[in-house]
């Protein structure tokens, strides 16, 4: 496979400003932007950057050339020069001809958070899937950035100077990565031709799929590994997993389920993303449960979990049955415990508790194995046959003239809501 690196990593010894622009437009947002620049020193520290201070500004609107304002602009200039920083990085996603003019006036490289998750996860991408979604997320970032851009992404296609490349070059880098592009998109839509095959065989086999999502570092993996001693990655750092891990999981009754570890969320995760990570997300979809991890000794407990919702909103799995998980109950002062719900919808738990993971394992149990029941649909409703799975685990499948008999082994709740649908049908 022909591969490309398009460095536009911080390098190691990034030193950096980071700075907010605190606009209407954010502040209507719901985003809370002391929050999100926090949020950014953690990520900056995860991608290996030395974090030197946080500068922030309130204005209206943002500058067209300069993101921020002229002024501020003076300020960071001359803080940057006492640190002895070599790098800002701005909350928020810049224009090419921002990025561009931002260097010129403060001889600083300049990347903004989608570059840094962007980065991040080309650190962590893996598989050969991780690592074609990165790419394309990647390049689809850049492409309409490329204009005699600056310093940040003049090694495009590598080996040149410190300054932007000429135009013809530029010209053959765009054309380049239009159809490094279109190849990766082909590649993509090949692992997910491989995706659907792998979960049509899943659910031929009636094996339910359980989710784990989550905003990042509320502990999605600390659980797989609790659960089923799978050796997974878990460090306390954001993003610590992109590729999706499933692992086999046995329920106190014997039965077994497809537990599923995935990449956690973080607001404002850049579109590009999610897009290139659709194939990857389905995951979600495909589940019949998902446990929404939630890191209960946050602060931002509550606007994380919004941003869970919004994200599975969009990924159209938001009408799956859901537990929330509150982990990490340890760390939880007797206050903030208090305010925590606790019921069959949501558990409080400690990953590092053992009786805390026997009861998520019994109340898994209890949401996903029903009592078993037949019915005889004819051969040509597939529409029908399709419910089945819905409902349940297919045990048994046979033939009787036009009519296909089978045995559903019942997912309670899920099989509640299509029920009705089925009732005639019961043998
Ligand atoms: N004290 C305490 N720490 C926990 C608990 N669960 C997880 N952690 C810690 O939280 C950190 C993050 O855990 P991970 O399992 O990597 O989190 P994740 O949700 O998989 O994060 P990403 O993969 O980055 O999205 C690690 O340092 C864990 O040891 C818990 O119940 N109590
Ligand atoms: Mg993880």
């Amino acid at each position: 496979m022909q591969s490309t690196t398009y460095d536009t990593t911080p390098e190691e010894s990034s030193r950096a400003v980071l700075v907010s622009l605190v606009t209407d437009e954010v502040k209507r947002s719901g985003i809370d932007p002391v929050y999100s620049l926090e949020e950014l020193v953690a990520l900056a520290e995860t991608a290996g950057v030395e974090v030197l201070t946080t500068l922030s500004q309130n204005r209206e609107k943002k500058d067209t050339r300069l993101f921020i304002g002229k002024g501020k602009v003076q300020e960071l200039k001359l803080i940057a020069d006492e640190l002895g920083a070599n790098t800002a990085i701005f909350d928020q996603e810049l224009s090419g001809a921002q990025v561009r003019n931002l260097e010129e006036e403060l001889d600083l490289k300049i990347i903004d958070r989608t570059q840094l998750i962007l980065d991040i996860f080309a650190q962590r991408a893996k598989t050969r899937e991780g690592i074609i979604q990165v790419e394309l997320a990647q390049l689809s970032y850049l492409l309409p950035r490329l204009a005699g851009q600056g310093r940040n992404l003049s090694r495009l296609g590598g080996g040149i100077g410190s300054r932007g490349p000429g135009e013809s070059k530029l010209e053959t880098d765009r054309r380049h990565i239009r159809g490094r592009i279109d190849e990766l998109k082909r590649q993509i839509a090949e692992v997910e031709k491989n995706r659907v095959q792998q979960r049509q065989r899943r659910q031929k086999s009636g094996t339910v799929q359980v989710a784990l999502v989550g905003y990042t570092n509320a502990g999605k993996s600390t659980l797989l590994r609790q659960l089923t001693d799978a050796d997974v990655y878990v460090q306390n750092q954001l993003f610590a997993t992109l590729d999706p891990t499933s692992r086999t999981l046995e329920l106190p009754g014997g039965r077994e389920i497809v537990l599923t570890d995935t990449v956690g969320f973080i607001q404002n995760l850049p579109h590009h993303l999610i897009a290139a990570f659709r194939a990857t997300l389905e995951e979600v979809n495909q589940a019949n449960l998902v446990l929404h991890v939630v890191d209960a000794s946050s602060a931002m407990l509550n606007d994380q979990m919004k941003v869970v919702n919004q994200l599975l909103e969009e990924l159209g799995a938001v009408d799956k049955p859901q537990i929330q998980i509150y982990n990490k109950k340890d760390l939880c002062t007797p206050e903030q415990l208090q305010l925590l719900p606790e019921n069959e919808w949501n558990l409080r738990v400690s990953a590092y508790d053992e009786k805390d993971m026997d009861k998520l394992l019994h109340r898994l149990q209890e949401e996903l194995t029903g009592g078993t029941v037949k019915y005889r649909i004819p051969a040509a409703r597939g529409d029908l046959s399709a419910q089945l799975y819905k409902m349940g685990e297919v045990i048994s499948q046979d033939f009787d003239e036009e009519y296909i008999v089978s045995e559903v082994r019942l997912h309670k709740g899920e099989s509640e809501k299509y029920a009705y649908l089925l009732e005639d049908y019961k043998v």
